[in-house]
């Protein structure tokens, strides 16, 4: 079993697409083991994404993902991480495969609904950004 994180970005909550995006969840076997809605600061958002700080794009993302409420989850199953990426679609959403969320919703390269961990080593990361362990599941 396996470990990752997903957030539903401003976008998505904005759109009422929650209930949308946490249905692929459990038709796809990834159980929600831990989930809350927050609204993160620019800095939080920052910090977040401080993979990206050199990227040309990320004061324009971290403006987007501090302007409204997110819901952030941890999903368990086996290899979640590849599956959850897989199931979300690719970063560019006119690329990507038909039936992933990313090319069912997504409006921008920006605004793509929903993140996803990309290793298990950001997944720790990640998890333990937002979450502690009294508000996981086992
Ligand atoms: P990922 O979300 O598919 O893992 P990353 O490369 O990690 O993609 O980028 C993080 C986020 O930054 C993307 O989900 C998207 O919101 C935004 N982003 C990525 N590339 C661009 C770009 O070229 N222009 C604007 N925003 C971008
Ligand atoms: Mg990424």
């Amino acid at each position: 079993m396996e470990r990752t994180l997903s957030i539903i970005k401003p976008d998505g909550v904005a759109r009422g697409l929650i209930g949308e995006v946490i249905k692929r969840f459990e038709a796809n076997n990834l159980k929600i083991v831990a989930m809350k809605m927050i609204y993160m600061t620019k800095a939080q958002a920052q910090g977040f994404y401080a993979v990206h700080k050199e990227r040309p794009f990320f004061d324009s993302l971290t403006d987007f993902m501090s302007s409204g409420p997110i819901v952030v989850l941890i999903l368990d199953g086996e290899n979640a991480i590849a599956k959850y990426r897989e199931l979300m679609g690719a970063t560019n959403y006119k690329e990507t495969a038909e039936g992933t969320i990313r090319r069912d919703f997504a409006t921008d390269i920006e605004k793509n609904i929903v993140h996803g961990s990309d290793s298990p080593e950001s997944a720790d990361f990640e998890i333990g950004y937002f979450f502690n362990s009294f508000e996981v599941i086992c």
